[in-house]
């Protein structure tokens, strides 16, 4: 088994069919933390259901999820994909990480790290087809919606609804949001971020290397102030960290997974990912289902979850901003708050 990411203490890049990967597991990265597997389980392996119950990362095979979309070809999404104009972000850089426009107008220091453009199919795959070393990369994120084509609306009614609505069922999750379809360029990434969504990823075309890390590194990955553009995102570059200013990034430790055609990736709510195309491996398609958590239990059960304090820490952080007026001074009046008070562990009572 071929060593990977630097420390990786198990092989993301062979599929458990024993088939090689149509990429060079020599071209991946090598990141200074360790990763170990994500399990890549049958749909019906009782494991998945767990899993999923328990909120941890499952690579399933054999959902049918987007079975109707897997012959989704770039030349059949020019011809049915409709004229609506479709959201692409360019960027000099392989590195699109999300930004909210709203909060970016409100900054006038922000530098935006890739900018969205609106234009049909068809423009966006002449460019892509016409791509030469020192062209800007292009990453298509598009909800899908109404004003694509009846073709596509038939692939996506083809989708295998019952078995991702049953989950949402079992699991007690919110309504379905939005389904993120994005087709990028080899060796583009989304750099590493949570959101507040359950996530089924399933992948399209191409393959994937999704590296996660779990809601308890927070302390480990830093992410931007709520109030900041890039919210949810960690500031840390994998490829060049700066330990000085993020030393608890060398205690990270993430799970990873390669994804490819057919495979849907379970993304629990307030994870990390970073989802990288992987270098040299051609165009990747995905579809994404987003679904809102469930409502808040009536009983509150302690010690609370890794992602029960980080949504605690992101209210907060936006009640402080709200009340001081000034994103800030909420740093300042944390730091007074907590210096010197909450470090001896002599001064703390206990609940019980
Ligand atoms: O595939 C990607 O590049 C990013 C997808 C993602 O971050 C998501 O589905 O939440």
């Amino acid at each position: 088994m071929a060593a990977l990411a630097a420390g990786s203490t198990t092989s993301a890049t062979e599929s458990l069919s024993g088939q090689p990967l149509p990429f060079r597991p020599s071209e991946l990265k090598q990141y200074g933390f360790k990763t170990e597997q994500i399990p890549k389980l049958p749909v019906d392996h009782p494991k998945v259901e767990e899993l999923i119950a328990a909120e941890e990362p499952v690579v399933i095979t054999g959902t049918h999820l987007v079975d109707s979309a897997l012959k989704w070809e770039l030349n059949y999404l020019r011809d049915n994909m409709g004229q609506a104009p479709f959201n692409v972000y360019v960027a000099k850089s392989p590195k699109f990480m999300y930004f909210d426009e709203k909060k970016a107008r409100l900054c006038k220091d922000f530098r935006p790290p890739s900018r969205r453009v609106e234009m049909g199919m068809a423009e966006f795959m002449d460019r892509l087809q016409n791509m030469s070393a020192d062209s800007e990369r292009l990453y298509l994120q598009q909800t899908l919606s109404e004003g694509v084509g009846e073709q596509i609306v038939s692939d996506f009614i083809g989708f295998n609804w019952a078995w991702v609505m049953d989950q949402q069922k079992k699991n007690g999750w919110g309504p379905l949001t939005s389904n993120l379809l994005l087709i990028g360029m080899e060796g583009n990434i989304t750099p590493s971020h949570y959101d507040e969504q359950q996530n089924f990823f399933a992948q399209v075309k191409g393959y994937k290397r999704c590296i996660l890390h779990h809601p308890s590194q927070f302390g480990c990955l830093y992410p931007y102030p709520v109030s900041h553009p890039c919210d949810r995102q960690s500031q840390v570059d994998f490829d060049n960290p700066d330990y000085e200013r993020f030393p608890g990034f060398r205690e990270a430790y993430g799970k990873e997974a390669i994804v490819g055609p057919g495979d849907v990736l379970y993304i629990p709510m307030y994870w990390w990912h970073q989802i990288e195309s992987v270098p040299k491996g051609g165009i990747t398609t995905s579809v994404n289902f987003w679904f809102k958590s469930g409502p808040t239990p009536r009983e509150i059960t302690y010690p609370l979850k890794a992602q029960q304090k980080v949504a605690i820490m992101r209210n907060i952080e936006k009640m402080l901003g709200e009340a001081l007026g000034d994103p800030k001074e909420v740093g300042v009046l944390l730091q007074t708050m907590v210096s010197g008070r909450y470090n001896d562990p002599k001064h703390l009572l206990t609940s019980s």
